[in-house]
Parts: structure tokens; sequence; C-alpha cells
């Protein structure tokens, strides 16, 4: 029996550490490493079942080859030999006739780790000539947002939440989404904090809050230049801090002018007095500490919202305090000792880049030249891509080849011509940096790989030695490839204990007043709101956060332990709203927009406002009507920054049927 340390590779800010119990070479038992400083023995609903997972009779073990239409997913296994040789044949051959650029990489945030997230694939589609793809699906709008106020991504590490005295958890589902953070927030409310929660759902975190404020979707910006009118007018500002480190305070006052307290209680739904007492609160109670993640960037004023709340611990001066500023991923920390750049190719100039978050489009536009074959890894865009009908019309394309690395047949691998098998985490060597603490996690191989599923590095050395690709890098093995992006990380250790303490981590963010722009400030000017825009036709306004402690995004609805125990999904809907519809509670009903419509059990309640919906994300096709998800309904129309997505600007109308 051996005990093999590793972390969690999940796209989720926790990252972690667990110990995998090996016997006779099965993984047969998996659990938290109680010496990790921020999981402390704890997993989650999820990954308690994941050795369920690495085992389930549905894995991909071996190479398939479509057998069927697009999309049916009517597969024959094949050997890896007959895998690759087809997928030189016919890329390489889409290549001859319309150049490199028709090859499309498209990988997500599926797994974590530096080398499987990104490091052999860089070079190889480098030299097929491949295009590019810029935004992402999570994350990019809130960090542009925060970086043109602050001029850095660099955030407050969360966990110095416990020495706050005031915490306003805004737009994060903290126990749901963020789960081993709670217990350092309660631990500041045992100390005296009081905690409020800003979202417009009452999620299972706004449950537990002193005080929940429960402002309409989109319009946290009015609802933060109202908290910057009261601080000013009432004279609560840092002024040494706001005259020595910030920029455009004179313009952010103009812009918070406009918004007093009374006009933002119309445009939010947040009662006026409620604005004044949050405002006071928040800028008179030090050290005051705001955590957010990417809640309220999934829409066209998106990073807006995140560039007007960096302003607020900055006119307050609440960065200087211990327990203090503003927290969102703190993934940037991670760039002095982790350097995937190693991994970059010389760049080959003016290579074209294509919107990442628009897969659909970029499928069915006409381009030139067009893309006629996707590698797709780390990934399930059919389910988590925005206007799902727009990417499904695009997979189906019979000039396009698609190539699925998966562990499992997804609605995206259905529309694979060659599905090739991937590992779980378990079964390779990775570091995992993460994006809710400061703790670089080593993730060691515990079992060999399950069928002939492969790691992606290795997936891209059998590509590169098929298409002929010669690179020095890829005769390296993974735990070389880990060496040489560490920076000042002592391995022997990370590989002993399993984590590592950034040696950065003790800084206190911003305290000096030194921002991340070229002259040092926080430039706080620049502020301006943009009302959500409506749509008469649907009045609704779709939500579709993460609603499932035993989902994580798409990766694991479709498993027994997960689906079947958070039953099926439901719209949420406003009971008055619901009323006058003559929807009753478990009602079926329409929602349905310009883009689709789906078929829906009603949940009355009031943990949405008015005109207000929600569906849970993370169902596969096969949960709903076996041909949509809820991002059928979701917009794919740009974020103002970052290259997002705008989710949440959906509209939609609900009727019973
Ligand atoms: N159980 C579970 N945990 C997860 C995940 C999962 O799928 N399941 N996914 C992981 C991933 S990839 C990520 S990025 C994180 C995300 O972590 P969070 O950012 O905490 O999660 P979200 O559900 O995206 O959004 C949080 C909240 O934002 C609210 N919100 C929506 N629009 C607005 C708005 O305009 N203003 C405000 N103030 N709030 C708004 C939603 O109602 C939701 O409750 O969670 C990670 N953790
Ligand atoms: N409507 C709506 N849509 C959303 C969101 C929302 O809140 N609402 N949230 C968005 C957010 S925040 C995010 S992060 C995205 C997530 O979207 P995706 O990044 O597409 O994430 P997952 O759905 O988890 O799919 C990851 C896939 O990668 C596979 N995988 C895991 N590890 C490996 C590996 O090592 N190798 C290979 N080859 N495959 C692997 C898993 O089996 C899984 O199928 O979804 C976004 N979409
Ligand atoms: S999914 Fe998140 S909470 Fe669960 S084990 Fe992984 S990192 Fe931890
Ligand atoms: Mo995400």
């Amino acid at each position: 029996m051996r005990i093999v340390l590793g972390t969690c590779h999940h796209d989720c800010p926790d990252s972690c550490g667990w110990e995998v119990t090996v016997d006779d070479g099965v993984a047969t038992k998996m659990r938290g490493n109680t010496s990790h400083p921020f999981s402390q023995g704890e997993l989650c609903p999820k990954v308690n079942h994941f050795l369920e997972r690495v085992y389930s009779p549905d894995r991909v073990t071996t190479p398939l080859v479509r057998d069927g239409a697009k999309g049916s997913g009517r597969f024959r296994r094949a050997t890896w030999d007959e895998a690759l040789a087809l997928i030189v044949d016919s890329v390489g051959d889409r290549i001859a006739r319309h150049g490199g650029e028709t090859v499309l990489p498209w990988s997500s945030a599926g797994n974590q780790g530096l080398l499987q997230m990104s490091s052999l694939d860089r070079r190889f589609f480098a030299a097929l000539g491949a295009s590019t793809t810029h935004g992402a699906l999570c994350g990019s709008v809130a960090k542009a947002g925060y970086a043109a106020t602050t001029g850095t991504g660099m955030s407050t590490d969360p966990t110095t939440v416990e020495h706050a005295k005031h915490v306003i958890l805004w737009g994060t589902n903290t126990r749901l989404t963020n789960r081993h953070l709670w217990p350092f927030v309660e631990r500041a409310r045992a100390n005296g904090a009081k905690l409020v929660v800003i979202d417009p759902v009452r999620t299972i975190t706004a449950e537990m809050a002193d005080w929940f404020i429960q402002p309409r979707p989109g319009t946290d910006t009015a609802l933060a230049l109202a908290m910057v009118n009261v601080i000013v007018s009432e004279g609560l500002i840092d002024r040494a801090f706001v005259d020595g480190q910030a920029s455009g305070f004179d313009d952010l006052c103009r812009s918070a002018e406009e918004w007093t307290p009374e006009r933002a209680a119309s445009e939010c739904g947040v009662a006026a007095d409620d604005i004044v007492t949050l405002a006071r609160e928040y800028a008179t109670t030090t050290p005051a500490f705001i955590r957010t993640l990417i809640g309220a960037e999934h829409r066209a004023n998106g990073g807006m919202i995140f560039r007007a709340l960096a302003c607020l611990p900055t006119i307050t001066g609440q960065w200087r305090h211990l327990g203090g500023g503003l927290s969102r991923s703190v993934g940037s920390w991670f760039n002095d000792f982790v350097d995937g750049s190693v991994f970059d190719p010389d760049r080959v100039p003016g290579v074209r880049s294509l919107p990442f978050t628009q897969l659909g489009q970029v499928l069915t536009d006409s381009l030139a030249p067009p893309v006629t074959a996707l590698f797709v890894w780390n990934g399930n865009p059919v389910i988590t891509c925005p206007n799902a009908a727009l990417t499904r019309k695009g997979l189906e394309r019979d000039d396009l080849f698609t190539v699925v690395s998966e562990q499992f047949l997804t609605d995206t691998a259905k529309y694979a011509d060659v599905v090739l098998p991937a590992t779980t985490q378990i079964e390779h060597v990775d570091v995992v940096p993460a994006w809710g603490h400061l703790n670089l996690g080593w993730n060691g191989k515990a079992i060999e790989p399950v069928g002939e599923s492969v790691a992606n590095t290795e997936m891209f050395r059998r590509l590169a030695r098929a298409f002929g690709v010669a690179d020095p890098l890829f005769e390296l093995g993974d735990d070389d490839l880990v060496d040489m992006a560490l920076r000042g990380i002592d391995s022997v250790e990370l590989r002993e204990r399993g984590f590592v303490r950034l040696p950065n981590a003790d800084h206190r963010l911003f305290a000096d007043g030194v921002f991340g722009h070229a002259d040092g400030k926080c430039d706080v000017g620049g502020i301006r709101y943009e009302a959500v825009a409506g749509d008469a036709h649907h009045p609704f306004v779709l939500l579709s956060p993460k609603q499932h402690s035993r989902f994580l995004n798409s990766s694991y609805s479709h498993l027994p332990a997960h689906g079947p125990r958070e039953g099926r999904p439901y719209v949420e809907v406003n009971t008055e709203d619901a009323v006058e519809r003559g929807i009753g509670e478990g009602d079926i009903v329409r929602v349905g927009n310009d883009r689709a419509s789906l078929t829906l059990a009603a949940r009355l309640s009031t943990r949405v406002g008015r005109g207000v919906a929600a569906v849970p994300f993370g169902w596969w096709d096969a949960d709903h009507d076996g041909t949509t998800s809820v991002n059928d309904l979701t917009s794919d129309g740009p974020t103002d920054m970052g290259g997002g997505v705008a989710y949440h600007d959906t509209f939609v109308d609900i009727a019973r049927i």
C-alpha cells in the first residue's frame, strides 16, 4: 500500500490537496490532505466521489472513430496508430488546401495544472501554423476591469478575510463555489465582523449573511457609484491615500454625483436608506474586505463593474490594513514562481487570433480561411459556451474535422471525428497553481493510466511525432517539464509535502500605496454605468449560475453520484411573476427566446427578484430534452472588456404549456 499526494485540477478556487491510497496499483481511497493549509483535509461533494469517476464504466478508454452522424455519439474503437494516421491525413489535407490557420485549438479550464492545462500544445500548434484564440469563458472580464483600475491582476489574499471587521461577498456564492474559504469568513464573524452578501439571487451564502442586499442583475456599477456618492459627500474618504495614491478622483466624483442613493435605488431595486447604510458601514469599519469572483462579469457591462468595485478600497484606504482590500482570483501571484512561458514557441508573426468564447460564430461565419480542423481538450463547449445551438450547427459541418480529447463521451465529444482518451488527475504528474489561495500544489501520479488513456502532454508528444514536428521539448518527460518552469520553489519540499506556500505570500497588497500603473497610482477615473439593455418581448433576465454542490461546471452531472442526487434541471421564477402568469409550483413551462426554448419544471420562489429567472448550469442535453441545455438560450454577445461572455444578458419569456 502507498499514499500518493495530489492536488485537485478542477477550475475551482480551492485547489485542494489530497492523498490517494494505492493498493496493488489500484486507487482504493482518496481523501483530503490534512496538512494542506487551505483545504485542511476536506474535499467536496464533487471530488469525494472522484474514484467513481476514475473507474467509471463510461470512461473513454481507447481512441474512438466516428461511425454515424455527427452528434449521434456512434463510434467504433480504434488503435492509437489508426487514430493518429486518420488525424494526420485529414488535418494534413486541410492544411494543404487552406494553410495552417485552418486549424483551431480550443482548450478551456478543465485542467488547471501547469502542464495539462497548457504546455506542449503551444509548440505543437505553432509548428502547424494554427490559428490562436483570445478571450476566455471565465475570469478575463473581471481581471480586465479590476486591472484597469489597479494596474495589475494582483488582488488581496482571500484568506486574510479572517482579519476583517466588515466583509462584503459581492457576486460570489462562497459556500457553494469556494467552500474552503467559508471557515475563514466564519472566523472573521466570530471576531465580530458583519457579513454582507450582494447578489441578485438569495443563494445558500446569502442565507447565512447578516445582511443580504439583492440588486437587479447588472446594476452593480450604479450601486458602487452611489456608495461613492455617500462616502464622498459625508467626508468618509481616506484623504491622504486618495491624494497620494489615486488618479482620476475628480472624475470619479463627477460620475458619482449623478448617482444619488435615490437614483440608484430605482435603478438597482435596493432601498436608498440601505445604500447609505452600506456605504457608511463599509467606509467607517476598518478593516473592510470585499470578496468577489466572477458572478458579475458575465454581461456586456461586466468589466466596468469590477473597475468600479476596485475603487472602493482605494477611496477608503482599506488596502492599508490586514483584513482590508479586495480579493478576486489570485492566480497572478504565481507568475513569479511558475513560468509557463518556457513552453512558448517563437511567435510566428501575424498568425490570426479568433474569439475563444464565440465558437459557434467562428465555426459558422465565412472566414478566410475557414476553420476546417478543430482540436478540443480540457473543455465541453457544447454545454459551456453561449449560444449552443450555433455551436452545434458549426460542429455538424461536413467539411469540419474535429478531434476531442476526453475522459467521457460529452455532448461535445459526440460531434468528434476522433475521440482520444484522456487520463484523470490521479493518472499523471503536474503542479497546480491556485487562484483562491497562495499554495502551489504538487500532483503525483498515483496509478497507471486507465485503459489506453494518455495525459495531454503525452497526447501532444504523439501528435508531434505523427506530424513530424521536431522540437527537443517533446523529448522531455513531465517531471522535467515541471522543473523547467519552477522558479525559487523548493521542488523537493513540494513533492514531499504536496504543496509549498508561495515565498511572497505575506505581502500586504498595495499597503505601500504602489499600484500597477506606470505612475504607481490607482486609476479611479472613467467609471460610467451603462444600463442593462432589455427586450420587450422577453421580459425575464435569465441567470444561469452554478447551483449544485455536486457539479463542477459540466463535469459531473452525468455520473450517478451527482446528477440524480441533484434531481432535475428547473427554472426558478419569482412567486408573484409566476402567479401573474398562472404558473404553479412544479408546472411545466416553456422558457424561450429567439435562439431556443427549454421545457422545464417551474420552482416558485423569492430567491430571485421580480423579472429574474434562474436555471442551474451544468446539466447535459440528456437531462433536458436530449438536444438542448441552458446555454442554447444564452447570449454570445461581447463584453466591454476581456473578451468574455455575456451569458447573463439573456432575455426570455416564460409560459405554462
Ligand atoms: N459547486 C460548484 N463550485 C464551483 C463551480 C461549479 O460549477 N460548481 N464552478 C467553479 C468556477 S469555474 C468558477 S469561475 C467559480 C465561480 O464562483 P462564483 O463567482 O462565486 O460563482 P457564479 O455562480 O458564477 O456567480 C456567483 C454569483 O453571482 C451572482 N450574479 C450574477 N449576476 C450578478 C450581478 O450582476 N451582480 C452581482 N452582484 N451578482 C451577480 C449569481 O447570482 C451567483 O450567485 O466557482 C467554481 N466553483
Ligand atoms: N450558462 C453558463 N455557462 C457557463 C457558466 C455559467 O455560470 N453559466 N460558467 C462558465 C465558467 S465560469 C466556466 S470556467 C466554463 C467551464 O467550461 P469548461 O472549461 O468547458 O469546463 P467543464 O464543463 O468542466 O469541462 C471540462 C472538461 O474537461 C475534461 N477534462 C478534465 N481534465 C482533463 C484532462 O486532463 N485532459 C483532457 N483532455 N480533458 C480533461 C473533463 O472531462 C470535462 O469534460 O463554463 C462557463 N459556462
Ligand atoms: S472541486 Fe474544488 S472544492 Fe472540490 S476538491 Fe477540487 S478544488 Fe477542492
Ligand atoms: Mo469559471
